[in-house]
């Protein structure tokens, strides 16, 4: 297989290779050719259903990052005099292995820690999980979609038995009666997602967004709700109070296909509209118009995204809006249901595959011994070696440099993107030893004392799922330049180093042989997929089990349909959930929920409210956008948006610089006055570092559950600077 597989392109470099990009969930297709072996040309490939040929900015101009003098090329080291300096592959990695030896020898196994990525590959993500619990034996990893999805992840599980973002594909959007957005932008976020909730508009249905600002996504809506940052909570319990009161219950569903109406129901009854109109700002009338579009058609869908899930009580709110589509009956049916828009490249098979904290390959459990003793069979070890569950990102983050002594950090730039930015700045530079594999100097690797430069997207193979859960084939299209390797590769090096010299291939075929081994029987179950199946189709949905001759494994805990001949490939699961839920009972749960305040309410001293978020033409923490001139020309900055009457009692004009203040700390960018948010928000996009880095002043609040930090309110003072 080393050099013949379907993932090996003919003649790269010339020929024009169908790919995908290397950006956001939903990993659109794309062509990639080389053009005079010089510049890497990106163009449309309208045979890839997802987006039709369609590419945003960030994608059209994903190449310019892939040129030597846009990103890494050689190894960096730390100096005597503390500047990084190019160093060899081979002192870099052994300078690594060496401080990671050191330090457990030192402190102990846990004093390791790992910080992964929703952007790294399916096999990429595996290799690093499995590298922390068998090589470096730490239960010390977590990853970055700990801030993006994981409060819709812990609600999908708790109703349904399983969590894959989206339970149907995304075609099916056009096809059903209504879909409430909540917290989502996708004409910024995902812009060729759009034409989605344009033909569902075409078709008569309609569209509900709610969205303390009125995004370009909301100018599209039939209904805009405009809620206060922070309260989503209370309106979808307002929303289920009204569908309850109005008689809208689908009560012969309830019934047969659910469990604990009761006690939501009782919950839901607490919260009157008058009561949700004083907490959220949304009128009654528009409450009840809500619900009736919600309810009048035959089918509909919530969809939700980052706005109610980064909140410390992100858990319980995306719980209550499932709530709302169980009550009437709008999940596990054709066209109806509801699901998360999952954000990163591979953000949901990055939470499936073992980079989590508590977790194993397949969406398995660490702390359930039967996950425990398979896994460890795939990877030849004693399940009793297999470390616990560690800490989530944040509380990993901010452990640096007391229990967690040395850390490698792949995929992520938590210097911008993590909540109280300054002081996990401060805490990384606490450590002992910090090293940063990464395509670009991020702002996290210039404070590494080892930073390895490693290939992109375009120049390796490997395997994505999207936010549908369609897992992926991304082909290498091109040769990367002298001088960076693979992240596998870098694992390979660095288990050698450290003693472990099987179990870690650079070839990323055979990391996902093991992986689809891993993987069989667990929830997300990958093992009837192979390469060879994804060069010939447009992506298979898991759950995927092998026949059951293939593997001898038995089927899996899913709800997939299953086939009655042993040896016939299993097509895949693009629908979830429409026999049963994957629960024990095969019912979904409501969630007991009531309304309760963000973990900071604003007072005298710090007045309005903060939320941040995104702009189209930059990704994430913009280690990659903010280098590509054409979207730098686009969104060269931060900016504070604020409503023109708040400006006013400032004295601030467009342009104006502005503090905001909040307890974590200060950050200054220019005044962006639009009548389009809420007088008493203010909104920061939070892709630049430096004096406006929106999460200088973000609040690390945790949910209880799932862990995520209330990226999305937090209390603030606003100030016009004198420059
Ligand atoms: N251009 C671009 N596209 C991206 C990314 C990027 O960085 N840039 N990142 C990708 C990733 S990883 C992700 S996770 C997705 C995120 O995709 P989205 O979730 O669409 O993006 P956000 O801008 O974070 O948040 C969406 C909206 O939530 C609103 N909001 C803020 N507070 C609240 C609240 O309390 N309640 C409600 N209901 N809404 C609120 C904001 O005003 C914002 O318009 O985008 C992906 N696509
Ligand atoms: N205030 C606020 N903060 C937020 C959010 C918010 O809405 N508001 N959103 C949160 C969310 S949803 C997310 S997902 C996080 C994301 O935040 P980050 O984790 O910082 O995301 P990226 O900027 O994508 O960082 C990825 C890094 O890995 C590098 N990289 C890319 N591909 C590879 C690869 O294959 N291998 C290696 N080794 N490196 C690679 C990139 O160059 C980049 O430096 O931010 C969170 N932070
Ligand atoms: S929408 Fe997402 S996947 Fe598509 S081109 Fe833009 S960044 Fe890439
Ligand atoms: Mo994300």
């Amino acid at each position: 297989m080393q050099n013949t597989g379907p993932h090996r392109p003919a003649a790269p470099d010339t020929a024009a290779t169908p790919t995908h990009c290397p950006y956001c969930a939903l990993q659109c297709g794309m062509n990639l050719t080389r053009v005079d072996g010089g510049t890497v040309e990106v163009s449309e490939r309208a045979d890839f259903p997802v987006n039709r040929g369609a590419l945003c900015g960030k994608g059209r101009t994903a190449a310019a990052v892939l040129a030597p003098g846009a990103r890494l090329t050689s190894p960096l080291v730390r100096s005597g005099d503390g500047g990084l300096v190019p160093a060899g592959w081979d002192e870099a990695l052994d300078r690594i292995a060496g401080n990671l030896e050191r330090t457990r020898a030192e402190y102990g196994a846990d004093a390791l820690g790992v910080f992964g990525g929703g952007g790294l590959t399916n096999e990429k993500a595996y290799a690093l999980g499995k590298f922390a619990r068998v090589v470096l034996g730490t239960s010390q990893i977590d990853y970055n979609g700990r801030f993006c999805m994981s409060s819709a992840a812990a609600a999908g599980t708790r109703a349904f038995g399983l969590d894959r973002g989206l339970p149907f594909p995304l075609e099916d959007i056009p096809r059903t009666g209504c879909v409430i957005l909540v917290g989502s932008n996708p004409a910024e976020t995902m812009p060729p997602s759009l034409r989605y909730f344009t033909e569902l508009r075409e078709n008569g249905g309609t569209l509900i967004v709610v969205d303390p600002r009125r995004t370009r996504t909301a100018e599209q809506a039939d209904l805009h709700l405009a809620p206060r940052p922070g309260t989503d909570l209370a309106l979808a319990l307002g929303m289920l109070h009204l569908v309850v009161a109005e008689g809208r219950v689908d009560e012969a569903y309830v019934e047969e296909r659910t469990s604990g109406w009761e006690e939501a129901r009782a919950a839901a009854m607490a919260h009157w509209p008058e009561y949700v109109e004083r907490i959220t700002g949304v009128s009654v009338p528009e409450l009840r118009e809500a619900v009736r579009l919600f309810c009048t058609p035959d089918a509909a869908m919530v969809l939700t995204a980052r706005g109610p899930e980064q909140q410390a009580k992100g858990t319980d709110t995306v719980g209550a809006w499932i709530n709302l589509c169980l009550a009437t009956g709008r999940a596990g049916r054709p066209r109806s249901g509801y699901g998360c828009l999952t954000g990163q490249g591979n953000g949901q098979g990055g939470r499936e595959h073992g980079q989590k904290a508590d977790q194993l390959p397949g969406y398995r459990r660490l702390t359930d011994p039967a996950a425990r003793r398979h896994v460890a069979e795939v990877w030849g070890v004693d399940p009793d070696t297999l470390p616990g569950p560690g800490r989530s990102a944040y509380e990993l983050l901010d452990a640096l440099g007391t229990d967690v002594r040395s850390l490698l950090v792949m995929g992520s730039n938590p210097v911008v993107s993590a909540p109280r930015a300054a002081h996990v700045e401060e805490r990384l530079r606490s450590l002992d030893f910090l090293a940063v594999c990464d395509v670009v100097l991020s702002e996290t690797a210039e404070l590494a004392d080892v930073v390895l430069p490693v290939t992109q997207w375009a120049e390796e193979t490997g395997t994505t799922t999207n936010l549908e859960g369609r897992v992926l084939l991304r082909r290498r299209a091109v040769t990367a330049p002298e001088g960076v390797r693979g992240d596998l590769e870098v694992l390979h090096g660095l288990a050698g180093r450290l003693g472990v010299e099987k179990g870690f291939p650079t070839d990323p075929e055979e990391v996902f042989e093991e992986l689809r081994r891993a993987s069989a029987g667990g929830p997300a179950d990958y093992s009837g997929i192979d390469y060879r199946r994804l060069a010939e189709e447009d992506g298979v949905f898991w759950p995927c089990p092998a026949p059951p001759a293939d593997t001898g494994t038995s089927t899996s805990t899913s709800t997939s349909t299953s086939t009655s001949t042993s040896t016939v490939p299993h097509p895949g699961t693009p629908r979830l959930f429409l026999d049963r839920f994957a629960t024990d009972d095969g019912r979904a749960r409501f969630a007991p929920v009531a309304h309760r305040p963000s973990a900071e309410e604003p007072d005298a001293e710090y007045p309005v409210l903060l939320t941040t978020g995104r702009v189209v033409a930059q990704y994430q923490s913009g280690a990659q956008t903010r280098r590509v001139a054409e979207l730098n020309a686009a969104a060269p900055g931060p900016f504070v948006e604020l409503h023109p009457r708040l400006a006013a009692r400032l004295g601030a004009a467009e342009g104006d610089p502005l503090a905001v203040v909040s307890r974590r700390g200060r950050a200054v960018a220019p005044a962006r006055i639009t009548t389009g948010i809420r007088p008493d928000t203010v909104f920061m996009p939070f892709h630049w570092p430096g004096a406006g880095r929106a999460n200088t002043l973000t609040n690390p609040a945790l949910d209880p559950t799932s862990r995520m930090p209330e990226f999305k309110v937090c209390a603030v003072r606003v100030e016009t600077v004198t420059s």
